[in-house]
């Protein structure tokens, strides 16, 4: 859509006079806001938000040109590895992905709330403890953990935004190892670690809903809150919630601990989508953790619902726990600059990026300066500005959604245009608009969310790739494209097709990562299958055992290329059959499986690994089960038969 229509469309919004305080140093223009009445009928202006034409209802057929090539610059020569680990969360896939960068090379798929039938995750018996029988998931948020600053490759931790769950991923070895649930969550959205250690995991409930939510209130929502939750980083476990009237979107810690962050586009507290946008501002929430864990301890606090966490109450207005500074409009994305000084907060409904100076807070908090005062620019960077990331020459890239541009500005040139009348200042902070195709979601650049931010890299989440790549039907893929930030001008070096819908990635030093190769029989899944031998008596290491327990038999074995220590075994028909395999290959990528034929059981079994899964013997007959995985030369010999009697 033109500029000159959606202005047209919001003239309107001229008259409406700000609720909030107003900064007198807003140097916005109202005119450039995005309103309910022009994005209500988003449906009617769809097509021209995504820049498609559609005549008479024919589809939308545009060339695009190819972009300009520089593609040796993502090129890395076969064999050779690359500089960066890409951590992608995948969107409704419910997974993380894991890709080379600069190459964008897909490395793996690491399946978290999904169901994965390559390695069995979601059926095996510790996968299944861990998911509680919820399949699927909407991963968008992947961040890892900490220490002073930077990244120290322990962790990764992912939200699931479908059923309010927080999954951590092991580093060594890049599996899943806890999953817990959020009470009283709904939407879990944005979340963040805290830098300076491994501490609290921090979770916004995006959706607000009555408190607790036991079935009544649903016609009240003016009494309905949402959750800022703090979930230990090691432990795993939910350690206190803080309740706020609005819903939350985007999480950001600072890198002290002393704050975190939460965006919060609905501060009309509506329910439709029309009223969500009545507000000029919304808010930025600034959560102070020492006041909240203060109010903790000395037992300030409430539960809601069955949930025996305590609840900071801190709804509907300012207080020690928590301050609301203002910013336009329906804030979606917040991020920290490198130097830990600013939180910038995207508008999304307006074309701003509001910086925070973090170093007001205090004052703020202390009611010495308005919530207000701590806003020291406010640049327009285009319409629709949702995320933002740095290089580590002080500039600041923000994607633009509906502008399809990635907005490249100085921060102390915008600090110094600050509240200024002479234009020339504003547009000189912003020093570049680069178009990315199409709708971009997400952007970050290698290194953005710690104090080494490099400026090498930034990637463009695209939500759209329309005909960019080779059609393959209704489902087009995303295209997240990968922008080299290192020189004067940023330059686009390759389109790198997504299955949907990752939302998020975060690009990191290579060293910073230190996979293991070999299963280090250490961690959860270890201890419960050493409990479950300790139990009937056996080692896992030699297993070669049937146990029989009432309706259960357990089948204990071992595999070491090319060959099952188990070559068959007999259940009767009705029995519960759990089988357990322990890879006894001390060589790296040395992977077995097991696959019950007819059983719907197929499972990975990695070097020196153990797992197991779980099923009912329903149908006498003899039943081969096998390797499904290419391990040896005689691979397809390496299988045993269970018979099933009457
Ligand atoms: S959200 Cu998707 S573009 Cu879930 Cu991080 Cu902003
Ligand atoms: Cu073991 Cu194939």
């Amino acid at each position: 859509m033109s500029k000159e229509k959606l202005n047209e469309s919001t003239t309107s919004t001229e008259e409406q006079t700000s609720q909030e305080e107003n900064g007198s140093s807003n140097n916005v223009g109202r005119r450039t806001f995005l309103t309910a009445s022009s994005l209500a009928g988003l449906g009617v202006i769809g097509s021209q938000l995504l820049g498609c034409e559609r005549k008479g209802g024919a589809p939308a057929v545009r060339t695009i040109p190819a972009a300009a090539g520089h593609a040796n610059k993502s090129h890395v020569p076969p064999g050779k590895h690359d500089d960066y680990y890409g951590f992608w969360s995948g969107g409704q896939s419910g997974e993380i992905r894991i890709l080379g960068v600069p190459s964008m090379r897909e490395l793996k798929r690491i399946p978290v709330f999904n169901a994965d039938a390559a390695t069995g995750w979601g059926f095996t018996d510790y996968s299944k403890r861990l998911l509680g029988g919820v399949l699927t998931g909407d991963t968008h948020h992947v961040h890892l953990s900490y220490k002073d600053g930077t990244y120290d490759g322990r962790y990764a931790y992912v939200n699931d935004k479908a059923s309010a769950r927080l999954a951590r991923v092991r580093l060594d070895t890049f599996e899943v190892d806890a999953i817990v649930s959020l009470p009283n969550s709904n939407g879990t959205h944005g979340i963040f670690p805290q830098r300076h250690k491994t501490g609290y995991v921090f979770t916004n409930s995006e959706f607000r809903t009555p408190m607790p939510n036991n079935g009544t209130g649903m016609d009240k929502p003016e009494t309905y809150g949402a959750m800022h939750t703090a979930v230990d980083g090691e432990t795993m476990q939910v350690k206190w919630q803080v309740l706020v009237e609005g819903n939350m979107d985007l999480c950001a810690t600072d890198y002290q601990g002393k704050y975190s962050f939460a965006t919060c586009y609905n501060s009309e507290g509506a329910v439709t989508l029309e009223k969500m946008m009545g507000n000029e501002r919304d808010h930025l929430y600034v959560f102070n953790i020492e006041n909240i864990e203060k109010a903790v301890k000395a037992g300030k606090t409430i539960t809601v619902g069955t949930s025996k966490v305590p609840v900071v109450d801190a709804r509907g207005k300012d207080s020690a726990y928590v301050m609301r500074v203002p910013v336009p409009k329906s804030p979606h994305g917040v991020n920290i600059d490198p130097t830990g000084r600013y939180a910038m907060v995207s508008g999304k409904l307006s074309p701003t990026v509001s910086v925070v100076d973090i170093s007001k807070l205090a004052a703020a908090f202390e009611g010495k300066i308005k919530p207000r005062d701590c806003v020291i620019a406010e640049p327009e960077v285009g319409l629709g500005p949702l995320h933002t990331c740095f290089d580590n020459r002080g500039n600041a890239y923000t994607s633009i959604f509906i502008d399809s541009v990635i907005t490249k500005w100085s921060i102390a040139k915008a600090i110094e245009a600050y509240g200024k009348k002479d234009k020339k200042a504003a547009t000189a902070a912003i020093l570049e608009k680069l178009p990315v195709h199409f709708q971009v979601g997400h952007t970050n650049a290698s290194m953005s969310e710690t104090k080494d931010a490099d400026g090498k890299w930034l990637i463009a989440l695209c939500k759209f790739s329309k005909d960019r790549f080779l059609n393959v039907g209704l489902l087009h893929p995303e295209n997240d494209q990968l922008i080299d930030i290192s020189g004067a001008k940023m330059e686009l070096v390759h389109d790198g097709p997504t299955y949907p819908e990752p939302h998020d990635c975060v690009v990191v030093k290579k060293d910073l990562i230190r996979p293991v190769k070999l299963d280090p029989r250490t961690g959860a899944q270890y201890t419960l299958y050493q409990q479950w031998a300790k139990e009937d008596g056996v080692d896992l290491l030699t297993a070669n055992v049937i146990k029989r327990k009432k309706g259960l038999v357990r089948v204990y074995m071992t595999s070491k290329a090319p060959k099952f220590n188990t070559t068959h075994f007999t259940v009767k028909k009705g029995d519960t059959v759990q089988i357990i395999v322990t890879n006894q290959d001390n060589v790296e990528d040395l992977s077995h499986g097991f696959c019950m034929t007819h059983h719907d059981v197929n499972f990975l079994v990695n070097a020196r690994a153990t797992n197991s899964m779980t099923f009912v013997a329903k149908k006498e007959g003899v039943f081969w089960y096998y390797c499904p995985w290419f391990c040896h030369a005689l691979h397809l010999e390496m299988r045993g038969r269970m018979l099933v009697t009457a």
